[in-house]
């Protein structure tokens, strides 16, 4: 169990800072006590949300957050287990860990913080960039079609995958709820605003 949170290292008007918030209020207005629930976090700007939320946490590998969620559910099934990542994490580097836990569909609520970028290692192109964005890696304007990480979810199996957006609070505190109380694995892709590196 956390104790003692650690201060924000999010920039000014990074999205994830309010998502964080839209997590803390769906726990408090669903009345789920820190005892009851973990935070499970990869690794990018979206890895430290662990770190900030009281309860129980982990701060994982990158694109491992899946596994150790599905870890933790198996062995503590009454937890409420929530995992968080970033859209490189969960749909790069952990694409597998991702297809295969809409399949299996334990009791896990997701939250991807897709920027569609890499943010952390300070802009890269990621598997949501859209076409025509200029980033580190794609000077020009990226030219590879984004995955849509709704379909994806739908099509391995999903039974709950709904969009959010990181500026429109209330709407994506709801949304949060509704994916903790449903019973299988449920993804909430949140278009978050990175002013630092998505300038599109
Ligand atoms: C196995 C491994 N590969 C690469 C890295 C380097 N790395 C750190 S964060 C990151 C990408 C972060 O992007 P994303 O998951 O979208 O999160 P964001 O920073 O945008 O929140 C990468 C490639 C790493 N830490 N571990
Ligand atoms: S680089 Fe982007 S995602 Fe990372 S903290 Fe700054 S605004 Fe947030």
């Amino acid at each position: 169990m956390r104790s003692g949170l650690n201060n924000i290292q999010w920039c000014a008007g990074c999205g994830d800072t309010l998502i964080i918030g839209a997590i803390k209020k769906a726990f408090e207005e669903l009345g789920i006590a820190s005892h009851q629930r973990v935070v499970v976090s990869g690794v990018g700007c979206s890895g430290k949300a662990s770190q900030y939320i009281d309860g129980y946490a982990a701060e994982t590998l990158h694109g491992r957050t899946l596994p150790f969620a599905t870890g933790i559910k198996m062995v503590n099934p009454e937890l409420t287990v929530l995992a968080t990542g970033g859209d490189g994490d969960g749909y790069g580097i952990g694409m597998g860990h991702f297809i295969h836990a809409c399949k299996r569909d334990l009791n896990i609520t997701y939250i991807v913080m897709d920027n569609e970028n890499y943010a952390l290692t300070t802009g890269q192109a990621s598997p949501t960039t859209p076409i025509g964005a200029k980033t580190k890696t794609t000077p020009l304007g990226n030219t590879k079609q984004p995955f849509d990480p709704i379909k994806l979810a739908i099509d391995a199996g999903c039974t709950f995958a709904k969009t959010a957006d990181s500026i429109k609070f209330l709407e994506m505190k709801d949304i949060i709820k509704e994916a903790i109380l449903h019973p299988g694995f449920s993804l909430v892709n949140i278009h978050q605003a990175c002013p630092s590196f998505k300038r599109w």
